[in-house]
């Protein structure tokens, strides 16, 4: 048995994106957000589709990217943060709270909300994640929120003839 195999599509062109970028570890967030920003324009984003919601920590991304959900402006919220351990002693809450809320936020409204948040032992392994040796977490949040835009579009206009923009069908 071979299943059909969906995947979404990472094309950006006509949705909608907010990204919430917290504050704390600013020389750090700013990276993501110029990540997950190109990342959308690279994909095909107007300018006018992308939105850039500040708040001054990851503590706070949770609320915010619920409104921003609720709001119906937006396919896709995308929250971006930098919580290291070895600043806080508060690491495990500051940390636990905010995956807990950005995941709630996206099960209660059914939008994708989308978990670009670095938590971190160092300040060296927060560097290599927020454009160094391992990458940009922010690029990479950006294209899952576009993959899974698209395939919630397809999932939810299955049959219908705009499905073949949004899925990708893998098989
Ligand atoms: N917020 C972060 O985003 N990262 C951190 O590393 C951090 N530390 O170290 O405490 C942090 N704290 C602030 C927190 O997110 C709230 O903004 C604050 O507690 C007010 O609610």
């Amino acid at each position: 048995m071979q299943p059909k195999v969906h995947r979404g599509q990472v094309n950006a062109k006509g949705s909608r994106f907010a990204v919430v970028v917290s504050r704390w570890n600013d020389f750090l967030t700013s990276k993501l957000a110029e990540g997950a920003v190109s990342a959308l324009e690279s994909h095909g984003a107007e300018e006018a589709d992308v939105e850039v919601f500040m708040v001054p920590g990851a503590f706070e991304l949770p609320l915010t990217s619920l409104k921003l959900a609720n709001s119906g402006n937006f396919d896709a919220v995308i929250a971006l943060g930098v919580v290291i351990r070895g600043e806080t002693p508060h690491f495990d809450y500051v940390a636990g709270e905010a995956a807990k809320g950005i995941a709630q936020a996206g099960m209660t409204t059914g939008v994708p909300v989308i978990f670009g948040v670095v938590t971190t032992d160092t300040l060296e392994q927060a560097i290599n994640r927020c454009g160094g040796k391992a990458g940009n977490k922010g690029h990479e949040a950006a294209v899952s929120a576009i993959e899974v835009v698209n395939l919630h579009r397809g999932i939810e206009n299955r049959g219908k003839e705009s499905n073949d923009k949004a899925l990708h069908n893998v098989v």
